[in-house]
């Protein structure tokens, strides 16, 4: 799979994309991901890439042209999925990252400032996404989230691919507490059932600790139709 990032800060990747089981995925060539400088696009001195609103207000909006420059730049930008992240998008949900997986090629368009030209979602992106209401300082860690939640999807990127089908919102569920050594900590003893080795009783536990978690947490998640999960 290949995912190119377009962004003003391009170090803001380095660590992350390094790390754990992407920067292994990268190392190994399953996962192409290309970070790109804005600003190599800017074609005055200053590398500009904003300017003032029309219309007067706060801030500063970015500029169409270094957008549509740096897509038309990358091999085969019109068979990938152009996204733009932002609070204003289609909100990033399980069975949107499944579809993402499923693309050959994501371009993760990473704005600032008060925003982008509407022209570039208009005339450029093919989808709008955002990973939740809030604001951030730009897309970049929104497109990390991206990367991640896609990236771990990707054949080859997690080890153990019985544990993605297991986890929350695959199930529709929300996951069951896990444990691990000691048996008791700071008189904090673990559920005596796991210690068993009853493994038709952990099961039934776990499945019980799944339902009860998700009426108390998230009830939202067993609404059918109300939600957008996994059908
Ligand atoms: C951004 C203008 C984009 O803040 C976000 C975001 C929140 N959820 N999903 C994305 O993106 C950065 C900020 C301001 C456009």
């Amino acid at each position: 799979m290949r995912i190119d990032v377009i962004t003003i800060f391009p170090e803001f990747f380095s660590g992350p994309l390094g790390a754990g089981l992407l920067g292994r995925a990268r190392a190994a060539g399953i996962l192409d991901v290309r970070v790109h400088d804005l600003r190599d696009q800017a074609t005055d001195k200053h590398r500009t890439v904003d300017d003032e609103p029309f219309g007067g207000g706060p801030g500063m909006v970015m500029k169409p042209e270094p957008w549509f420059a740096a897509v038309e730049a990358l091999e085969r930008w019109e068979d990938a999925r152009r996204i733009v992240l932002t609070p204003a998008g289609r909100r990033l949900n399980q069975p949107l990252v499944e579809q993402l997986r499923d693309a050959e090629h994501l371009i993760l368009l990473c704005g600032r400032y008060e925003g982008i030209d509407e022209r570039v979602a208009e005339g450029l992106a093919t989808d709008e996404i955002s990973i939740g209401d809030y604001v951030l300082q730009g897309g970049e860690a929104a497109a990390l989230v991206v990367i991640e939640a896609v990236g771990r999807l990707v054949p080859g990127v997690v080890g153990d691919a019985a544990s993605l089908d297991q986890e929350s919102f695959t199930t529709g569920l929300l996951d069951h507490p896990h444990y691990t050594r000691p048996a008791e900590f700071r008189g904090l003893a673990v559920p005596e059932v796991l210690l068993s080795g009853d493994h038709a009783a952990i099961e039934a536990w776990r499945r019980e600790q799944a339902r009860r978690r998700t009426v108390e947490r998230r009830p939202d998640l067993l609404e059918d139709g109300s939600s957008d999960r996994p059908a």
